[in-house]
């Protein structure tokens, strides 16, 4: 039984009708805190640790209610007394703990794994500021730092903690957790946070994130991703990378002593999932504390670490594959880098083909570590694993076949759609009842294809979305979205290869077409989200260009009744659970055989958004669920991607100089719209595209402005839009992460499911 309104008397002196909002989030926050804090933690002799530099796990609140099986009534007592647990949760602050996609599929993961009663818990980084907070300032971004963790009290002290020992000096850390709650489950795991002893944030200014990166043994858990543009930056990456694998692999080793665990059997008490290349180093380090703190020979702890590592790549993109100079892991941990000077000679024993050597010229290939010394490699989708096996990482499915595996991403329905899209949630559960929650099956309803009922249903919970975005963007920055709008969203980080600059080029074409009389059937909204790395200059162009194009747009009154972009400042999860269940259309446009997977693609699909994208990463295998009339595809295939880049026969600037390209393009350095932004950066962007285009933007153009024609013309049929929409919902399922990690379990962690 909950009795907020008594709980509310006992903390404030109040009813619940007289607090404010804020209050009313510090109740709840309590009350699935004290609900969590006596529930047992998932038992299990082999437990999973998924260690991950990022975990984006976004607010917890309503989550939480769901997975504890009290949303429902949590929310009509809150309706009783006049509060709405939306606006409630506004109080709450997100923990900026991750980046990307790779960041928030680990916190779908943990999810999943407690929902199954896994034993697996998190291992990560306790930052201070997380990754930067963005704001828009003259039209572009700027990174200040962002105080998640003064905010709100959502940790709870282990009370333990590990020495690190670096070259030439040591560090203590501290461990704190953050409960992770199955969907109806009696038991929890733990996302498991290291922070830093001692850690300082007055080296941090209030409005900048410059800091001096040179206080190591003060600033390890300050930052997400500190500037690595230069080499204090780099250096301090790879000590948070050794402090956060030290810590993990101490903690392994503990749990599995208290275990009875004699550790030449340690995989029998552990597995290791290590999320893209930053925790590599856990290889040599749990090598390192066999060896040195228990004296087990080096043979025996390598053949074990072996048996308990398993590496999941999420990029193809060479820049994102990690190398450290050798000479910076002899600094920064001298016998570890001694143990991978062994590892790498031991690999060259095996394999002389220099294309797999761990170290290359002095520099250490984290990737070729993980595969060498773990008995598993998965990509993130079906093109994704098959482009690892067939080009990227070739040389090692050629040594080791056994080894490869695919394991295509997927989201938890219980935030992308539950917590997220409530309206939509009920009409499914009213067609189809609520066994999905548990199995994610949702393809019962695909048998309502022509039931109107249902159909005008799902028009009805798209407008309900539309309005909570609506509110949002208002109240968040002042943007009003017209009611009737059709809207069209690509949120991601920005990156070339995902293609914003073409759809950029697709607006300008939009603005010309409605300057020359051609008016659409109803107002479009186009809404961008995402962050750009600091140090990547022609992104932050690419943000600087959409602001500019959303002012200029909405400056002239011919257009602005018709067009508007709007660019959503510091996009984040809280973000993400506005926009995604209100879009209507979902860009998927990165160049074939960059996205690894993506998984916004699949929380837009199971929201009733309908695709419009490249056959790129799980797009395919969207594609090939839906059939080909429920998805808009266009562009080049991931095969002539490939070819033209192999063979360097790739023209940006021939196809620049076709005229209706060329108006696009050089729309950016008009001079009267350059002199609204900043020429500097247009010019620049310009110039990329015309001369560069390294991924390919002016090569799909033409077919995606046709194809972008025909979507909007499209979403004119309701009807036939509405089917659309259902049938991506109900095919959706697939992309559970719940079907995911049961892939994970039963072809590598092999842990036992607590039975409750
Ligand atoms: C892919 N982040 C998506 C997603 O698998 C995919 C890399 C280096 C340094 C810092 N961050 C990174 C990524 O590579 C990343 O987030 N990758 C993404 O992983 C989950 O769905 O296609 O781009």
């Amino acid at each position: 039984m909950i009795d907020l309104e008594g709980s509310a008397r006992e903390a404030f002196g109040r009813g619940l009708a007289e607090l404010g909002d804020d209050e009313v989030c510090r109740l709840l926050q309590d009350l699935v805190r004290e609900r969590a804090r006596e529930l047992p933690v998932v038992r299990g002799k082999r437990r999973l640790y998924y260690v991950s530099a990022e975990f984006l796990i976004g607010k917890l609140l309503t989550c939480n209610l769901i997975n504890l099986g009290i949303y429902d009534e949590v929310r009509s007592q809150l309706a009783a007394a006049g509060h709405d647990l939306a606006r409630v949760e506004e109080s709450e602050v997100e923990p900026a703990l991750g980046n990307g996609g790779l960041g928030r599929l680990a916190a779908c993961f943990l999810d999943s794994i407690a929902t199954l009663g896994l034993p697996g818990d998190g291992v990560g980084l306790n930052y201070h500021y997380g990754l930067f907070r963005q704001r828009f300032s003259y039209k572009q971004q700027t990174a200040v730092p962002d105080e998640w963790l003064g905010c709100q009290d959502v940790l709870n002290d282990e009370g333990t903690g590990f020495t690190v020992r670096f070259g030439g000096f040591s560090v203590t850390s501290h461990l704190y957790s953050i409960d992770v709650l199955g969907y109806g489950r009696g038991a929890k795991d733990r996302l498991r946070l290291f922070d830093l002893e001692g850690a300082d944030d007055s080296l941090v200014p209030a409005d900048s994130i410059d800091f001096d990166k040179t206080q190591v043994s003060r600033n390890l858990t300050l930052f997400l991703y500190p500037d690595d543009s230069d080499e204090d930056g780099r250096l301090l990456r790879v000590y948070q990378q050794y402090f956060m694998v030290s810590n993990a692999a101490q903690l392994i080793v503990a749990e599995a002593l208290e275990r009875g665990s004699r550790l030449t059997d340690l995989d029998e008490y552990a597995v290791v999932q290590i999320n893209d290349t930053h925790p590599t180093m856990v290889i040599p380090e749990l090598v390192r504390i066999l060896v040195d703190e228990h004296g087990v020979a080096f043979d025996d702890a390598v053949a074990v670490v072996r048996r308990m590592v398993a590496y999941t790549n999420h990029t193809i993109l060479a820049e994102a594959l990690e190398k450290w100079p050798l000479a910076y892991l002899e600094r920064v941990a001298p016998r570890v880098a001694q143990i991978i000077v062994r590892l790498d000679e031991l690999a060259k024993e095996r394999c002389s083909d220099p294309e797999v050597a761990i170290i290359v010229d002095g520099v250490v290939h984290m990737a070729r570590l993980a595969i060498h010394y773990g008995f598993s490699v998965n990509g993130v989708a079906e093109l994704h694993t098959r482009i690892l096996e067939q080009t990227e990482l070739h040389p090692f499915f050629e040594l080791y076949p056994e080894r490869f595996s695919n394991k295509t991403n997927g989201i938890t329905f219980r935030r992308w759609l539950m917590a997220a899209n409530p309206d939509l949630t009920d009409l499914i559960d009213r067609t189809i009842g609520t066994g999905w929650h548990r199995t994610a099956d949702l393809s019962p309803l695909a048998a309502h294809a022509d039931d109107s009922g249902v159909l005008e249903g799902l028009a009805l919970a798209k407008e309900g979305a539309k309005a909570r975005m609506r509110d949002f963007l208002w109240r968040r920055q002042g943007v009003r979205v017209p009611e009737d709008a059709i809207v069209d969203v690509q949120v991601k980080r920005f990156h070339e290869y995902k293609r914003q600059q073409m759809l950029a080029l697709y607006i300008i074409w939009k603005y010309l077409d409605i300057k020359n009389g051609n008016r659409p059937a109803r107002p479009i909204t186009i809404v961008f989200g995402g962050k750009a790395a600091p140090a990547y200059t022609i992104a932050q162009d690419v943000i600087h260009l959409i602001v500019t194009l959303g002012a200029w747009i909405a400056n002239d009154p011919a257009v602005a009744p018709y067009l508007q972009v709007v660019m959503v400042e510091n996009y984040d999860v809280t973000a993400a659970e506005h926009l995604i269940p209100a879009a209507d259309v979902s860009e998927q446009i990165s160049l074939a055989s960059k996205e690894a997977s993506g998984t916004s693609n699949m929380k837009f699909m199971l929201n009733g958004a309908v695709t419009l994208c490249t056959l790129d990463g799980a797009n395919v295998e969207i594609a090939r669920l839906v059939g080909p009339e429920n998805i808009y595809t266009f562009g080049a295939s991931s095969e002539e991607v490939e070819r033209l880049y192999a063979e360097g026969s790739y023209d940006a600037h021939a196809l620049y100089l076709r005229p209706a390209t060329k108006l696009l393009v050089d729309f950016i350095t008009n001079p009267q719209f350059m002199a609204t932004g900043c020429p500097d950066r247009l010019r620049r962007l310009h110039d990329d595209i015309a001369w560069k285009d390294w991924f390919m933007a002016l090569l799909d153009l033409e077919e995606f402005i046709r194809v972008k024609e025909v979507v909007y013309a499209d979403y004119e049929d309701r009807g036939a839009w509405m089917r659309k929409s259902l049938a991506n919902v109900a095919a959706a399922g697939a992309f559970s992460s719940d079907r995911t990690i049961r892939q994970y379990n039963d072809d590598i962690w092999h842990l036992v499911p607590d039975e409750e």
